[in-house]
């Protein structure tokens, strides 16, 4: 596939672009055309990118290995920018030409383009996925101001379309004001909501610990789906992430994400994006930072977890 520059800078951790041959990719998607608030996010991956190269000199620090000799960046996909449906359209055959080819880290982009990703994997993959997903929102609207699909209703509709196992999707951070029946529509399926409220007071990997126990048992249960991220970096209060499109106070802290990915190091997932990241809004790069460092921290896991498989 041809890297394709339009608002990106340089590649992530400053890894070759377009190798092929290595097994961790990620590709920017530059889209924000679906926001109901501040848009930004189509400059979310070069922030994002630039953000990482500050880790390019080192292992980190809970596993121990880099991924930058696994991992290549392939740019971003192009895409039409005003379209929600002509990009999801244009989408579609990219993603399955690189999910085939490598495990692979989004940058967003709004939240509309997870909807796209999920239809994707479920294809690939030839059954429905169990979803983490950090939010400060539920997204689980069933319109936009009369529009049918935007960054908001994906979790709504990825439930409709059967893409998820829905005893095995779980929310972290939500907190947003909305309706009852949406804010609590996970949870009427089947699924898991750990609430911003919820998570108050738990910070470290022993406090967190047992939600990712939970959530290990209910993969066991369902037969082991594979596990799709979908971290939207408003799950974070603003005071650690103001560059974002629909800011919410009260959200959890970047030590409470970093516990959860780090105790969910072993689980099988399959592929991540990292979304809402609006540099227009950001102040000294803190909202990028953390993005780079969460991806960083998913890719250095699978890379540990995959040298551990490899030596088994
Ligand atoms: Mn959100």
């Amino acid at each position: 596939m041809t890297a394709f520059a339009f608002l990106s800078n340089t590649s992530f951790l400053k890894v070759p672009a377009n190798d092929s041959g290595r097994p961790f990719a990620i590709a920017g998607v530059a889209w924000d055309g679906s926001v109901t608030n501040r848009p930004g996010a189509r400059f979310g991956p070069r922030a994002i990118r630039e953000a990482s190269h500050m880790l390019c000199d080192g292992t980190h620090p809970v596993f121990d290995v880099s991924p930058e000799a696994a991992l290549t960046d392939v740019g971003d996909l192009p895409l039409p920018n005003t379209s929600l449906q002509g990009m999801r359209a244009a989408m579609m055959p990219l993603v399955r030409t690189l999910i085939a080819q490598h495990h692979m880290a989004w940058l967003g982009g709004d939240h509309s383009i997870t909807l796209p990703l999920l239809r994707a994997y479920r294809q690939h993959f030839g059954r429905p996925l169990a979803v983490v997903h950090f939010d400060a929102h539920c997204d689980t609207w069933k319109d936009h101001f009369g529009e049918p699909s935007g960054h908001g209703t994906w979790v709504y509709e990825a439930i409709q379309e059967g893409l998820v196992v829905k005893e095995c999707f779980v929310q972290f951070g939500i907190r947003s004001a909305g309706e009852r029946a949406a804010r609590d529509y996970v949870r009427d399926q089947g699924g898991l909501i750990h609430t911003a409220r919820a998570l108050r007071g738990l910070e470290s990997p022993t406090q967190l610990q047992p939600l990712v126990a939970q959530l290990r048992e209910r993969l066991a249960a369902h037969g082991h789906p594979p596990l799709y991220l979908s971290l939207d970096i408003d799950c974070l209060d603003p005071a650690f992430a103001p560059g974002t499109g629909t800011p919410e106070p009260g959200g959890m802290s970047t030590n409470q994400v970093f516990s959860l990915l780090e105790e969910m190091a072993d689980l099988p997932f399959v592929g991540m994006d990292c979304v809402e990241v609006s540099p227009p809004y950001d102040h000294a790069d803190l909202t990028s930072y953390a993005a780079a460092q969460f991806v960083w921290t998913y890719l250095s896991a699978r890379v540990a977890q995959r040298a551990q498989n490899t030596v088994a």
